[in-house]
């Protein structure tokens, strides 16, 4: 085995630790995976925040391979196919009211560039061209393309890459330590949101396009907005004609309780970006949602000119608009983008129940993801946690780890059962890591 993993250089992973001793999976269902011998493992992060209905749902499996059979691509620019046209409609009637347009990526990283080039072209079709600052948020993270990382605060993801986009500043965080062991939004901290108000006396608002935040942040160990925060950050853009951004490339399709973050706080933005359970993770696919009225913004001038010159040669491609169609039918049927509200509350208790375990220094949650924040050992961070998600993989548990904090984001068909499972396996773990 070992002589055939060479050529493969593998993205965000430690690759000679791994390539010492590999870890594959080669078969899903529903809530597991299983390795080429044969073992089971319980998957709680939904494969990566993504596969939101299970693995190998039946009417996704189908669709795809239907569409394989009948069309394998469409040119995406000035042609089109019936089902892009389908799919967008039946999005924007789980959106927001107000994001009622839909313009295709294939990831969650193109889907943040798309964003952030829409905000500054939008401002320069409506006669503000001096709008070209991007603003977004320490611990944020935004995918691995250069705006993206330019306005993501997640320092092992820009410190190797030069000087980035120039133009960008970042607002503060959301974590605070008097937020210790928050069940759900915490109490304190709304006022960060006021951190905005700092950048636009700073730079002056004149110059802002567009702010990006995640409405919870995923990748940097879990981070919920505090109560009121995200109203505030709405109000202030408001004030200022600052676009607001909600990157929802975790937080979408269901894994809050709701089908959005922004359906679950009631705050709209201006843009929202989606990806991985768009497609359940079945296809690469992500979207960008856009306002009628920045949508309208470009469809000026001459009709036979391109009113944005942006796209991808895979933007909609067939199979991965036919696999978001049967994403949403197994959404549909089970109601599974609210089910996570059901789950939510047996999902906090079992979380919170480690809290007196060895190391734990806090635990977080909202709807279907947890958050638990271990103490690093002395002078190698990252360690204790990456140690406790060894153990999880060979005990049959799939978990996440980012620095010392392991994240959960099972799959929102989870049911009682594999929650006890998660958690008495964590715990154990989290014992021998002490
Ligand atoms: N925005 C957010 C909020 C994300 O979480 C991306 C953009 C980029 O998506 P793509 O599809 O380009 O990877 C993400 C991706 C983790 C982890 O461990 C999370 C992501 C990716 C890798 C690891 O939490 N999210």
């Amino acid at each position: 085995m070992t002589d055939k993993l060479d050529a493969y250089w593998m993205p965000f992973t430690a690759n000679r630790q791994f390539k010492q001793s590999p870890r594959l999976f080669s078969r899903a269902e529903g809530m597991y995976y299983w390795t080429p011998e044969g073992r089971q493992v319980l998957d709680g992060i939904a494969g990566l925040w993504c596969v939101n209905a299970g693995h190998q749902r039946p009417k996704i499996v189908e669709a795809i391979r239907q569409q394989a059979s009948e069309m394998d691509f469409a040119p995406p620019f000035n042609m089109g196919h019936p089902k892009q046209f389908e799919l967008a409609e039946r999005l924007v009637k789980l959106t927001p009211a107000a994001l009622n347009k839909v313009f295709y990526t294939n990831s969650g990283s193109e889907s943040v560039e798309t964003a952030l080039k829409m905000a500054i072209a939008y401002h320069r079709a409506r006669g503000e061209g001096s709008r070209t600052r991007l603003i977004g948020r320490e611990r944020g993270y935004h995918g691995v393309n250069f705006g993206g990382i330019s306005v993501g605060g997640m320092v092992a993801n820009r410190k190797m890459f030069g000087t980035l986009l120039s133009g960008v500043d970042h607002i503060r965080h959301t974590h605070d330590p008097r937020n210790v062991f928050s069940k759900g939004q915490p109490e304190h901290g709304a006022e960060f949101a006021d951190d905005l108000e700092r950048m636009v006396a700073l730079h002056d608002a004149s110059t802002i396009a567009a702010v990006i935040v995640e409405p919870v942040a995923g990748s940097t160990g879990v981070l919920l907005p505090p109560k009121g925060y995200l109203e505030r950050l709405r109000s202030i853009c408001d004030k200022h004609g600052i676009l607001l951004i909600f990157d929802e490339v975790i937080t979408g399709f269901g894994r809050l309780g709701s089908p959005f973050a922004a359906t679950h706080f009631g705050v709209t933005p201006d843009l929202m970006t989606v990806a991985k359970g768009l497609t359940n993770g079945s296809v690469p696919m992500g979207a960008v949602f856009a306002t009628q009225k920045i949508h309208d913004t470009f469809m000026t001038g001459p009709e036979h000119v391109i009113e944005f010159f942006h796209g991808y040669t895979y933007s909609g491609h067939p199979l991965a608009c036919a696999a978001a169609l049967g994403t949403l039918d197994t959404y549909a049927d089970e109601d599974l983008l609210t089910r996570g509200a059901q789950m939510a509350p047996t999902f906090q208790n079992a979380v919170h129940s480690l809290k007196d375990m060895p190391n734990v220094i806090d635990v977080r949650n909202i709807g279907l993801v947890g958050g638990i924040e271990l103490a690093p050992i002395p002078g190698e961070p990252g360690k204790r946690a990456f140690s406790v998600f060894l153990d999880c993989w060979e005990k049959g548990l799939l978990i996440r780890t980012t620095g010392d904090t392991i994240a959960l984001s099972p799959p929102l068909i989870i049911e009682n059962k594999h929650i006890d499972q998660i958690v008495g396996t964590l715990s154990d773990a989290i014992k021998r890591a002490a």
